[in-house]
């Protein structure tokens, strides 16, 4: 398959290529959650949540591997650095009470997928305490089982967990073809310059595409 897209053609093969959602989380999307409490304006990503129900509907038609990602860490924090526990607003760190449970701690109500984009049986679910996808997780070996050679990446954070994740990918030799439409930021313009940062220099960490021509392509 063959998506227009920047900085040029996008090619790939139904059989080596998986989506990838990152952290579609209740606790980074939902009015009220911890994403909003840090003064936030959750609209930016949840404008992503319907182009990406759509995308998703037409992967799992196609019956193409998914593999959704959350961010959060084990009620013991164990697996949470304290350069990380320790930044951020002081009433509003990581394993304290928010609005949907302890934030961003497994098994809380705040730490699973908004549910518009609930994963159904068979996709995979990849847990993870950092913000690229790879970090302290089975990721790889999760893709080199399912022979994906190509990811299609989608989720928020542009900047934070998006882009880490793609990074990490470029570096391990995937293709990554990111979504505009299906990618959020807090920050239009964190999104803007995150999503030409990807394409810039040729294809400097991958590709940046739309996601009707990845749904259209699949048809
Ligand atoms: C953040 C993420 N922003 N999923 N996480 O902390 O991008």
């Amino acid at each position: 398959m063959i998506i227009d897209a920047a900085p040029g053609p996008f090619t790939f093969d139904r059989d080596s290529t998986a989506l990838v959602v990152i952290d579609m989380q209740r606790d980074f999307l939902l009015p009220g959650g911890f994403g909003e409490s840090l003064g936030n304006d959750v609209s930016q990503l949840r404008r992503t949540i319907e182009p990406l129900a759509a995308l998703i509907a037409a992967w799992r038609a196609a019956g193409l591997p998914i593999i959704h990602t959350r961010e959060g860490h084990k009620s013991d924090l164990s697996d949470c650095p304290p350069a990380k526990l320790n930044r951020g607003k002081p009433s509003m760190r990581i394993g304290d009470p928010g609005a949907f449970g302890r934030i961003l701690i497994r098994g809380e109500y705040g730490h699973d997928i908004v549910d518009e984009l609930q994963p159904i049986d068979g996709e995979i679910v990849v847990d993870k305490p950092g913000k690229g996808a790879f970090y302290a997780t089975d990721m790889q070996e999760v893709l080199e089982k399912l022979g994906i050679t190509s990811l299609v990446v989608t989720g928020v954070t542009t900047e934070v967990c998006v882009h880490t994740t793609v990074r990490e990918a470029n570096d391990r030799g995937y293709e990554c073809l990111v979504l505009a439409d299906c990618v959020g930021s807090y920050f239009p313009e964190f999104q803007r310059v995150g999503l030409a940062m990807i394409a810039a220099q040729g294809g400097i960490f991958g590709w940046v595409a739309d996601s009707p021509s990845v749904i259209a392509a699949l048809q």
